[in-house]
């Protein structure tokens, strides 16, 4: 499998199994979940044929370890990131005192006025670390790295969860948490 059918196939796979299952004529079910050879034939319609394999393959290597099996490895979904409604079972968890989000300084009156809210998105979505959200950030431009203090939203009773890849997801994030505004 060339680098190329990888990043088209994984394009592919975000779009399909966060946002627009439709359009390859595949179904997710409630918990975000498809079944693996559904997709693969879906992948073959749309020119992009690969192996189970090679699907492990983008899985395994994926930059962002967008995508999970279940345990058989008979189904496949997206581990963050979706636009559609579905409930992907992460349990409310306890935060690190510190989470930080990337941004771009055109959207910092806006987030001053409402705080952090999710867009297209379930949630609003925050790196452990500055790094990553660094790396956000800089999708849009040149990133901005607000400081949320994590901790003292959760002992206030705001609901966080973590994804499967490590991704922090909470419903909002009032103004008065954020820091580096
Ligand atoms: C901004 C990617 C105006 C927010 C990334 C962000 C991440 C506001 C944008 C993941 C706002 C939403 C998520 C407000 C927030 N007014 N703008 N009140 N509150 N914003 O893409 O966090 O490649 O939905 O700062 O790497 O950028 O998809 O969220 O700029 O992990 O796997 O509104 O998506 O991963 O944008 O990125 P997004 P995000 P994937």
């Amino acid at each position: 499998m060339s680098a190329s059918t990888v990043k088209k196939a994984s394009r592919f796979l975000s779009l399909v199994l966060r946002h627009d299952p439709a359009r390859a004529g595949i179904v997710l079910d409630a918990a975000g979940w498809t079944p693996v050879p559904d997709l693969l034939a879906a992948l073959a319609r749309r020119g992009m044929a690969i192996t189970f394999d090679d699907l492990v393959h983008i899985v395994e290597t994926n930059d962002k370890r967008r995508f999970a099996f279940n345990p058989d490895r008979s189904l496949i979904r997206a581990s963050q990131g979706h636009s559609l409604p579905v409930d992907l079972g992460y349990g409310d968890r306890a935060p690190p005192e510190t989470l930080y989000h990337g941004t771009v300084a055109r959207f910092l009156p806006a987030i001053r006025a409402q705080g952090l809210v999710p867009g297209q998105r379930h949630d609003v979505h925050l790196s452990p670390d500055a790094d990553t959200a660094r790396r956000v950030g800089a999708r849009r431009g040149d990133p901005v790295v607000l400081r949320v203090d994590a901790g003292a939203m959760h002992r206030d009773g705001f609901a966080f969860r973590c994804s499967a890849n490590g991704v922090w997801l909470t419903a909002h994030v009032p103004a008065t948490y954020l820091a580096g505004l």
